[in-house]
């Protein structure tokens, strides 16, 4: 009897000590996903939604790492939730895992994603402990995960250097996406109007002139259309215009830092 008890403690102690050692890597995707939203939530000058998500994600990794059986479980699970249900719920988040052009908010949410999967992975097996020993499938899945961000951090690299900064010419006619406008310059000639049509994603923009690079301060536009944060949303178009006097018009969204565009206005 005494050789079974022995053999059954320690068959639990190796069940605790692999546990504990998946339950610190599900800790540890969690705090990345929490750098990720924190680096989301700077990119969106603190926004309160993200900066709340992030001290979730820190409650969560911390449950993660403690050395209760249900605690990595739980900690998974939470992060999965929010980490996974932004690309299914949010219009924004899957907007920038197919926008690499815009590169930092495109390999932040993919390394969230991948992160949310590691940590529910992880997690749950963690607090499961169904084998005897660590999972066999341990080291692939988690090389696997590893590969799969690289690549596409990689290939949106690729994309994001190649499709390039260079902003399209001769359009008459803007997308406002959720953090830019598409194309960024419009082209038009004296006389005409500039049209732009929100992609009814559930973002709202508030456009007026000036440009993110002056601190929002409103050029000279003199000659131009009114355009004084005037709010765009849910695929709404606005025309604005016409312009008639020649010259180059700077716009922003004051919501989005960095969203700006100009019109260019030929005789
Ligand atoms: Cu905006």
């Amino acid at each position: 009897m005494e050789t079974i008890d022995g053999g059954a403690q320690a068959a639990a102690r190796e069940r605790r000590r692999w546990g504990r050692a998946l339950g610190a890597v599900a800790s540890g995707a969690i705090a990345l996903a929490a750098l990720c939203f924190l680096g989301l939530a700077a990119l969106a000058e603190f926004d309160v939604a993200l900066v709340v998500i992030t001290a979730v994600l820190l409650v969560a990794g911390a449950l993660a790492a403690v050395p209760w059986r249900p605690a990595p479980g739980i900690g998974g699970l939470i992060a999965a939730g929010v980490c996974l249900g932004g690309p299914f719920f949010q219009p924004f988040s899957r907007y920038h895992l197919t926008h690499p052009q815009e590169y930092t908010p495109f390999a932040l949410t993919a390394t969230i994603v991948v992160a949310g999967v590691v940590a529910l992975v992880t997690g749950v097996s963690a607090s499961a402990r169904s084998t005897r020993g660590m999972p066999g499938w341990t080291a692939p899945f988690l090389s696997a995960s590893g590969g799969l961000l690289a690549g596409a951090l990689l290939i949106g690299w690729g994309v994001w250097t190649t499709a390039g900064t260079a902003p399209v010419g001769g359009a008459t006619t803007t997308t406002l996406a959720p953090t830019v406008f598409e194309p960024t310059v419009v082209q038009i000639t004296a006389g005409s109007s500039v049209t732009m049509r929100d992609q009814a994603d559930g973002v709202p923009h508030v456009l007026a002139y000036g440009s993110w690079d002056e601190g929002g301060s409103v050029p000279s536009t003199t000659g131009a259309p009114p355009l004084e944060d005037v709010e765009v949303e849910d695929g709404q178009t606005l025309t604005v215009g016409p312009y008639d006097q020649p010259g180059t018009y700077p716009l922003f969204c004051s919501i989005h830092p960095g969203m700006e565009m100009t019109v260019e206005v030929a005789r």
